[in-house]
């Protein structure tokens, strides 16, 4: 791969120069997403850096989400993640076919009674039992989206019955959603959810809302996401008949 050339008329230090030569590479598609960069040590000779800085200014592109290390393989160009937009799958599933690790930041996991816009959104009446959970999600340990779920008190044994996956969950107790209702809608990141994406306040996101529910219509789910806007696309199929 072709970086470009280091920055040299910009400002900053010498490893800001590199990331921002580095980074507009990577924005005009010169190096391409899924395309391994050179060796940190070939980086160094190519723009007559030490390696300390090539390793500085990798380290800053890779909290930003644009490139990514693999163990034992090197640094890659991040893809974007593709979510096929018709397809009623779990962020777990859609992770593991694209080959990337999943884990969960935990905020909140219990059982309480319904909330005003939960009964609304589950159809259930005052007083009834829901678990509400809140992750930050993380796909190959960069942070993609916050998700609020809430699920009927009927639909899992306990609260702690999730494990790594919602849909998992609700599979094993019989109750994975067949259908879903979802919204989508632009938002800027507010100064809380900018600090959990680790993104600047007032970043773009995308922010859906997911009703889930069982073959026999009963609302299973009520799930909102906070999406990163610059590393998620959403992708629908559009047919003319
Ligand atoms: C996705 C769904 C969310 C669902 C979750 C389950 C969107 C916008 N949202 O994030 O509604 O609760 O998957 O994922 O796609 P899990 O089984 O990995 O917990």
């Amino acid at each position: 791969a072709h970086i470009g050339p280091l920055d040299a008329a910009g400002r900053g230090s010498l490893h800001q120069r590199l990331a921002r030569g580095m980074r507009d590479a990577i924005e005009r598609g010169i190096v391409r997403p899924e395309e391994a960069l050179p060796a940190e040590r070939d980086l160094a000779t190519e723009f007559s850096v030490s390696r300390i800085t090539v390793r500085k200014a990798l380290d800053a592109l890779v909290a930003d989400g644009l490139l990514v290390r693999r163990q034992g393989a090197g640094t890659f160009v991040a893809g974007r993640v593709e979510k096929q937009f018709a397809k009623l799958s779990s962020f777990t599933e859609d992770m593991a076919a694209r080959g990337r690790s999943v884990t969960s930041q935990w905020l909140m996991q219990l059982e309480g009674a319904v909330t005003p816009d939960e009964s609304l959104m589950l159809g259930l009446s005052p007083g009834a039992p829901v678990y509400r959970f809140r992750r930050i999600r993380f796909a190959d340990e960069l942070p993609m989206a916050i998700e609020h779920s809430a699920v009927p008190g009927f639909a899992l044994p306990g609260a702690d019955a999730v494990g790594e996956s919602l849909y998992q969950a609700l599979e094993e107790a019989g109750h994975r959603p067949t259908r879903a209702l979802q919204r989508l809608r632009a938002v800027l990141f507010d100064t809380e959810q900018a600090a959990l994406l680790g993104v600047e306040p007032g970043a773009p996101g995308l922010f859906i809302e997911r009703r889930g529910f069982l073959e026999d219509g009963r609302a299973i789910e009520a799930t909102k996401s906070w999406y990163r806007g610059d590393a998620y696309d959403f992708v629908a199929e559009l047919s003319a008949r």
